[in-house]
Formats: C-alpha cells, sequence, structure tokens
C-alpha cells in the first residue's frame, strides 16, 4: 500500500518564544493542523492514563517525556485528524526525539520553523500567561532553559546543517512576527 506521507512542519524555540501564538495564526491562513507536543501531554495528564503522573512530574521539572510517549500522541493525532499538513509544536526536544520520530514514521520535516528569542522576553512573557500552566513557575522556567540550551539547541543545528532552519526574529510584537512567518509559508508552499 502507498500511502502519501503527511507534510510535517516542526515549529521550534525557546518556552514562550511563541509557539502555541503563531501556530494558532498559520492555521488560518495556511490549512495547517496544529499539533503541540505539550499540549497533547497535558491533555493525557487530564485524561488519567497511566502515564498521566509520569507526565505531569517530568513537566514541573522541565525534562522531556520518553519519546515513545510522544511519539504515540502524535501519531494517534495525525492519524484522527483528516489532514496531510500539520505543525509539529515543540517537537523534536533532543535528538533522541527527532531520530525516533524518523525511526518510527519515516517522515522528514519540509522546513522547521526556529523563533529566536532572547531569554529575558520569554521569561517576561511566561511569568504573565496567567493560564496556570503548572511549569510557568521561577524555578521550572529556569529548568526549561536549561532543558532548551542543552539538549534542544543541538537538535535545530542538526537541521540548520541540513539547511531546513527557517530562522525568526520572535522578539517583535505578534503582528510583525507572523508577518515574518507569512513570507515563509508563501515561499515554501509552491
Ligand atoms: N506571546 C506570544 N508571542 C508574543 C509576542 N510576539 N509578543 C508578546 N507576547 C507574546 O506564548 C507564551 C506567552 O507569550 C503567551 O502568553 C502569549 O500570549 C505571549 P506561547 O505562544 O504560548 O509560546 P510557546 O512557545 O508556545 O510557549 P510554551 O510555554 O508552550 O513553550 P514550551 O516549549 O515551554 O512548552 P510546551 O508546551 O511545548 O512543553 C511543555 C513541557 O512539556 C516541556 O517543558 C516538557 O517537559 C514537556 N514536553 C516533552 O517532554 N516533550 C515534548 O515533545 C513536548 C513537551
Ligand atoms: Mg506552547
Amino acid at each position: 500500500l502507498t500511502e502519501k506521507k503527511p507534510t510535517v512542519v516542526f515549529v521550534l524555540g525557546g518556552p514562550g518564544s511563541g509557539k502555541g501564538t503563531q501556530c494558532a495564526n498559520i492555521v488560518q491562513h495556511f490549512g495547517f493542523t496544529h499539533l503541540s507536543a505539550g499540549d497533547l501531554l497535558r491533555a493525557e495528564i487530564k485524561s488519567g492514563s497511566e502515564n498521566g503522573t509520569m507526565i505531569q512530574n517530568m513537566i514541573k521539572e522541565g525534562k522531556i517525556v520518553p519519546s515513545e510517549v510522544t511519539i504515540k500522541l502524535l501519531q494517534k493525532a495525525i492519524q484522527e485528524s483528516g489532514n496531510d499538513k500539520f505543525l509539529i509544536d515543540g517537537f523534536p526536544r533532543n535528538e533522541e526525539n527527532r531520530a525516533a520520530f524518523e525511526a518510527v514514521t519515516k517522515i522528514e520535516p519540509e522546513f522547521v520553523l526556529f523563533f529566536d528569542c532572547s531569554e529575558e522576553e520569554m521569561e517576561r512573557r511566561l511569568l504573565s500567561r496567567n493560564q496556570g500552566r503548572e511549569d510557568d513557575n521561577i524555578e521550572t522556567i529556569r529548568k526549561r532553559f536549561k532543558v532548551f540550551l542543552e539538549s534542544s539547541l543541538p537538535v535545530i543545528e542538526y537541521y540548520n546543517s541540513k539547511e531546513k532552519v527557517r530562522k525568526i526574529d520572535a522578539g517583535k510584537p505578534v503582528e510583525e512576527v507572523f508577518e515574518a512567518v507569512k513570507v515563509i509559508f508563501t515561499s515554501n508552499s509552491e
């Protein structure tokens, strides 16, 4: 059976860089389905699944949940969506995530959107978000920054070496960031 592989764009960037905000805009303009790995994991906690407590503890510590758990949730969401174009937001977060996703799904991203933002600005955004996220406290935020630098930036470097990274200055206001995002999606989608 030869089923056409879905189109995937990885949306990466530090905690609070604006991945979720911009993905919502991209969905409206370009017909992608938005899959936030973090949102899928938080839904898994809420559903009372057997992995819920483990996931909750890892998110509280800013640690990266085992690949198999996250990949299973992503695969299920892809299958259930009925779409063939996906923004995968906040994944892959380390080299192991990346390699496992590629091995299991055989999907390579079309490109990688990288929201580049200073820690100072990201911290300000996260501390004023007020959506009750258990990881939006200064202790966990510091841990998330550390994991991003040590584990997630190397993934972006990997894709940069393959010329797949589209870097965006994410420190600007939402509308300005989206203008830059639009240029990238317009020139990559034909
Ligand atoms: N905001 C957005 N853009 C702005 C702008 N341009 N100017 C001013 N304000 C802006 O934005 C954050 C806040 O900033 C919002 O209040 C927004 O209005 C404002 P948002 O769009 O939510 O940023 P985002 O990058 O999505 O931030 P988020 O906190 O979701 O990023 P994280 O990468 O930290 O969180 P995620 O949900 O992806 O992961 C959480 C945890 O889950 C991880 O730490 C990890 O423990 C776990 N996880 C895994 O283990 N594996 C995975 O694959 C994924 C997650
Ligand atoms: Mg998010």
